[in-house]
């Protein structure tokens, strides 16, 4: 049967997917195992593909080189998993903000200050087209059996990269707007919701099957801003995604979110949450809705340090889980020097 024949179809994935299943409710003997961050610099085939092209964003923007970077960790190791190669700042940049990549260091924008006009940026969503077709080519690739996930930075996330035009320790430039401008910053998140609808919808229709929404600077908001700037803005998104496509699963991971992750996975409507390696596992599973997927939460330091110290920390968290869907993972992205053997022997533990 032709795999697209299979993606509307949940009894089947159960069987085809070990991922969706899980993200589903499935509770597998082994759990499935991918890796955020699984494309990128600790790979040399990563390396010597980045070095070819121009930026980074001439990487995301040539398809052909974005489906292979997205293939790469599955060819080499065989995770249950393939994450979309794009990045967060594609939506800013489809909003209509400058973005380019200053080499050795990261993103850039031209910052939105306290007076810019938010009404002269000029969406063109076209800007995500070169994504849509690396998510063609990727599909066309894939094994069956493995899980394709899309993904977009949750619109506080974002936010902290416009506001600041770059990334920054405390996030105090969007923290203050978000308090100066309480109602600006609105105007912006609701922007940032509705370009994040359409890439996300468009990735779905494209052939992911599964998304996440990264919310990686969660954890730098005061409870009531949290509530505001990251459940609100979450809950919008999962709703208005779920009207058109309902049967997708969405990962939240709200990381650093810490006691609220609680909250959090309670009240945005997302199936299942990522949880950071700062959180107790066991903790998490008392404080999480029975049944609900959760995905982590591997220290990304452990892994560097690899042997015992890995395997033990592997132990713990399939402890903590066991019983509930559970997708083995880090607490956050693979840093650049960890070494491959030590993912090589994570994986071969967990699948013994
Ligand atoms: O030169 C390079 O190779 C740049 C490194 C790089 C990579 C590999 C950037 C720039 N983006 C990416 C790809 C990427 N980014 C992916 C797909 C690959 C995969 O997961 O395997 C994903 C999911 C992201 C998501 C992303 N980008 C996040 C959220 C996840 C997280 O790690 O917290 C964030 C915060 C970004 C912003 C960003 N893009 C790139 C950099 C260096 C940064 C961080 C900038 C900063 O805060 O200083």
């Amino acid at each position: 049967m032709p795999v697209d024949a299979l993606a509307g179809s949940t009894e089947t994935s159960l069987v085809e997917k070990p991922l969706l299943g899980v993200l589903r409710g499935e509770v597998p003997v082994v759990p499935p195992m991918w890796l955020m961050r699984q494309a990128g610099r600790y790979l040399p085939e990563y390396r010597a593909l980045r070095a070819q092209m121009g930026g980074f964003l001439e990487l995301v923007y040539d398809s052909e080189a974005a489906a292979e970077v997205t293939l790469q960790p599955l060819r080499r190791f065989g995770f249950d998993g393939a994450i979309l190669f794009s990045d967060i700042l594609i939506v800013p940049y489809a909003m209509g903000q400058d973005l380019w990549f200053e080499a050795g260091e990261g993103p850039r924008l031209a910052p939105i200050l306290a007076e810019t006009d938010l009404s002269a940026l000029t969406p063109d969503f076209s800007r995500f087209d070169a994504v849509y077709d690396t998510v063609r080519r990727v599909k066309a690739a894939l094994d069956p059996a493995v899980t394709f996930l899309g993904f977009a930075g949750s619109p506080w996330t974002v936010a902290t990269y416009m506001v600041a035009g770059q990334g920054s320790k405390d996030h105090g430039a969007a923290r203050r707007m978000a308090y100066q401008q309480p109602e600006r910053f609105a105007a912006l998140i609701d922007a940032i919701i509705e370009a994040t609808v359409t890439y996300l919808s468009g990735q779905i229709d494209a052939g992911v099957e599964a998304v996440q929404l990264f919310d990686s600077w969660a954890g730098s908001l005061a409870p009531a801003q949290f509530e505001r700037w990251v459940i609100e803005p979450n809950r919008r998104i999962v709703e208005r995604l779920k009207a058109i496509h309902p049967d997708v699963p969405v990962i939240g991971f709200p990381k650093g979110a810490g006691a609220k992750l609680a909250d959090y996975a309670r009240l945005t409507g997302v199936d299942a949450v990522g949880v950071d390696e700062t959180i107790d596992p066991n903790w998490a599973n008392e404080a999480l809705p029975a049944g609900m997927p959760v995905q982590g939460n591997l220290d990304p330091l452990a892994l560097i340090a690899g042997g015992a110290v890995v395997e033990q920390a592997v132990d713990n968290i399939r402890a903590a889980f066991a019983g509930r869907p559970h997708i083995l993972n880090l607490g956050h992205g693979i840093l650049p020097d960890t070494p491959i053997a030590h993912v090589e022997a994570l994986i071969s533990y967990v699948r013994r």
